[in-house]
């Protein structure tokens, strides 16, 4: 790409992060998501860490402000002002709940934890070290707070792999990986209360989940409720319990960063670099499939392995989790028909193998490309060694969202752009591409 379409690019990219602001924090799309959700900031502040480092400082700040007291750092936090939202606030049973942040509406589940990573991006590129000493001091306990909850409340039986309790918390809300577990949910007359999506007013019901998926969606959160949010009783109780690739490599790969931070700090690493190793190690033992050349999540509440081949998969590049022989198994599959061969005629990785049964080019995550999925491979494969595909792989992304804008994913065989417009991650991650040239 030629440097005055590049800048043309970022240009366009800064508006749409412009027009997402919210003041202290960047709504992931104007009309369809109008609050702050907890990856899409990481994302952002990834962004912003360019040209902003005040607004990467406050998103990140914004969000931790609504971290609860046991460290959990919410899925969303709610700006009701800003517009309409299901489940909103009221769903979740939250309101003036002590756990929570004085003051703050948020929901009552997570999602992947990238914050540390976009910490520590934010500190890196900081023109203001002085600014960036103050936020790092001031994040990092409640980074540690965030990290320590996850092992403790979600790691029950100690084994360095830490579960999701809600599709949502995976950030790939209707994944193929879900299907077996939500499957065996069978809901009967007023399991679920009654309820009203809001995301069929914004986006084609073909590119969004199932009804019977919100069902299930819905009933976790009714199940949340009545148990009291208590995790050691969901983590007995809840149908919906899996070891996720993605999210335990984004966590190891947070607890390196983390470790980091804290070396900047002048405080002692080595606990948060054992942590890492112990999730790296127990990503190998325990989640590697020799046959199908990758890492697969496992299901714990049926304790069975998934066996569904997703881009997600092949995040422990991300996190140097595979050794040089299973960094080249996934190479091998990452280049294949299954997801996008190196210089093929195809737009970057899909979320989903396009030779599984049921891959879907435009629903959502069953097939579409993800910028930031995307991005986090584009990382690993450089970190390994794998240049030519790495240097594809942007190129492969900037040139998608250079022709069909700043869409929430993409169809993998046209090109398309799908779901909604003026998407903050994908602004934001076009910028850290391009500044990277
Ligand atoms: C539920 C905000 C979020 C992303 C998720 C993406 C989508 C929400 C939804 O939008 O999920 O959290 O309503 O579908 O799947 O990754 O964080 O952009």
């Amino acid at each position: 790409m030629s440097a005055p379409d590049a800048a043309a690019l970022i240009a366009a990219a800064r508006r749409v992060l412009d027009g997402n602001w919210m003041g202290a924090a960047t709504k992931p799309a104007p009309r369809l998501y109008p609050h702050q959700w907890s990856w899409d900031s990481a994302f952002i502040a990834i962004g912003y860490a360019r040209y902003d480092q005040a607004r990467a400082e406050s998103e990140l700040r914004a969000l931790f402000a609504a971290q609860w007291s046991s460290g959990l750092v919410p899925q969303i936090v709610f700006h009701p002002a800003a517009g309409g939202y299901f489940p909103g606030p009221d769903a979740w049973g939250l309101r003036g709940d002590p756990r929570v942040s004085a003051g703050a509406l948020t929901s009552g589940i997570v999602q992947p934890p990238v914050h540390a990573t976009a910490a520590l991006h934010v500190v890196r590129h900081a023109r203001d070290t002085a600014a960036a000493r103050r936020f790092l001091e001031e994040l990092y306990p409640k980074l540690r707070a965030w990290h320590d909850y996850l092992h403790r409340e979600r790691d029950p039986r100690g084994e360095g792999l830490v579960f999701i309790r809600h599709p949502w918390e995976s950030g790939m809300d209707n994944s193929p990986l879900w299907d077996a577990a939500l499957g065996r949910i069978s809901l009967a007359p007023g399991d679920v209360p009654p309820y009203e999506r809001q995301d069929l007013g914004h986006v084609s019901a073909e590119q969004r989940p199932l009804g019977e998926d919100y069902d299930r969606y819905m009933y976790l959160v009714a199940l949340f409720q009545r148990h009291g949010y208590d995790e050691a009783a969901l983590a007995g109780a809840c149908p919906y319990l899996i070891q996720d690739v993605l999210f335990n490599s984004l966590l190891c790969r947070g607890d390196r960063d983390l470790a980091e931070l804290a070396r900047m700090l002048g405080e002692d690493p080595a606990p948060l670099e054992a942590r890492a190793r112990r999730t790296a190690d127990a990503i190998n033992a325990k989640l590697w499939d020799e046959g199908a050349g990758a890492y697969l999540d496992y299901d714990l509440a049926n304790d069975e392995p998934v066996p569904a081949l997703v881009s997600g998969g092949l995040a422990p590049l991300f996190a140097g989790v595979p050794d040089a022989a299973r960094a080249r198994r996934l190479y091998d599959l990452l280049d294949s028909p299954a997801f996008a061969p190196l210089g093929g005629p195809v737009a970057p990785v899909p979320s989903y193998s396009r030779l599984a049964e049921g891959y879907d080019p435009s629903r959502y995550w069953r097939g579409p490309v993800w910028v930031n999925v995307n991005w986090l491979l584009y990382h690993g494969l450089r970190d390994y060694g794998y240049a030519d595909y790495a240097a594809w792989l942007r190129e492969a992304i900037v040139g998608l969202v250079a022709a069909a804008g700043f869409r929430e994913y993409f169809n993998p065989e046209t090109g398309g752009g799908l779901g909604t417009d003026d998407f903050s991650w994908t602004a934001a991650l076009l910028i850290d591409l391009l500044a990277e040239a």
